[in-house]
C-alpha cells in the first residue's frame, strides 16, 4: 500500500495542494491503491509535500513519484504516446508547475485580497492540527513571510496584480487553445499530463479566490467541462 502524505482538504478540493492532487488523480489514473494521510513537511524527504511512502522507501517530488510508481507498476497511461506528444506533455508541464503555480501562490499569498479568503482555511486546518488558538494567526503570517519572500526570490512576487493576472491568462488560454474539443490533453484517453493539468485548473476554478486568471478560465467552456469531466471520473466515483 502506498502512504501518500499531504496537507489538508479545503474548500471542494481533495487537498490545498494541486502538486498532492496532481498525485492523488495520477493515482486514481492508474488504479493504485493508495491511503492519504497527513504529512509533516519537516519530515519530508524534500521538506516538500507530496511524499509518499512505499515498500518502506519515501519517495518526495510529485514527479519523481509517479516515475516510481511507473517503474514499480508500470505504465499503460502514457503508452501510446510518441515523441512528439512527450515532448508537448513535458513543455505544458513546466509552464504549469514552475510558472503557473507560481501564479497561483500570488494569488493565495501574496494578494491582500486573496490572502483574506485564504486565512480562515488556514486557521481551520492549524485548528485541526491542535495548534493553540492565539497561535494560529502568528503561524499563518509567518508562513506568509516566508512564502513572500520565495514569491520575490523566484521572481513572481516582484510582478504588479495586473502583470501577474496577464501571465496566468496568458498561460490558461494556451491550455484551451491546445486542447480544443478533445476530452483529454491528448484527444480521447486520459494521459500523465492530464494529472497535470486537472490538478492545476481546478486550484483556479473551483476554488472561491475571485481573481482575473479565473474570471478568464470560466470564459472558456471547453475548460470547464474538462474539469468537470476529470473530476467526475476521478473523484466522484
Ligand atoms: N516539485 C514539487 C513541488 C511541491 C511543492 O511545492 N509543495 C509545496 C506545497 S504546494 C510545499 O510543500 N511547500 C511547503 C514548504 O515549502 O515549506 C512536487 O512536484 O511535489
Amino acid at each position: 500500500m502506498i502512504t501518500v502524505y499531504k496537507f489538508a482538504s479545503a474548500w471542494d478540493q481533495p487537498d490545498l495542494s494541486p502538486f498532492v492532487v496532481k498525485l492523488e488523480t495520477y493515482l486514481r489514473m492508474a488504479g493504485i491503491e493508495y491511503k492519504g494521510v497527513p504529512g509533516d513537511v519537516r519530515k519530508a524527504p524534500k521538506k516538500k509535500l507530496p511524499y509518499v511512502e512505499h515498500d518502506g522507501r519515501l519517495i518526495g517530488d510529485s514527479s519523481f513519484i509517479i516515475d516510481h510508481l511507473k517503474s514499480t507498476f508500470g505504465d499503460k497511461l502514457d503508452v501510446g504516446l510518441g515523441s512528439t506528444e512527450r515532448a508537448v506533455a513535458a513543455s505544458f508541464q513546466s509552464m504549469i508547475e514552475e510558472q503557473l503555480y507560481f501564479i497561483i501562490l500570488y494569488q493565495r499569498w501574496q494578494d491582500d485580497g486573496g490572502w483574506e479568503t485564504y486565512t480562515p482555511v488556514l486557521r481551520e486546518i492549524l485548528a485541526g492540527a491542535h495548534v493553540p488558538a492565539p497561535l494560529r494567526g502568528l503561524i499563518a503570517s509567518s508562513i506568509r513571510k516566508g512564502i513572500k519572500k520565495t514569491l520575490r526570490a523566484q521572481g513572481t512576487g516582484r510582478h504588479t496584480r495586473a502583470e501577474v493576472d496577464a501571465i496566468g491568462t496568458r498561460i490558461v488560454q494556451s491550455i484551451s487553445d491546445w486542447m480544443g474539443a478533445n476530452p483529454s490533453f491528448f484527444g480521447q484517453n486520459p494521459t500523465t499530463i492530464d494529472a497535470t493539468v486537472y490538478a492545476f485548473l481546478s486550484a483556479i476554478m473551483d476554488t472561491p479566490f475571485v481573481w482575473g486568471v479565473k474570471t478568464h478560465a470560466e470564459k472558456l467552456p471547453n475548460l470547464r467541462s474538462y474539469v468537470d469531466r476529470m473530476k467526475g471520473r476521478y473523484w466522484l466515483r
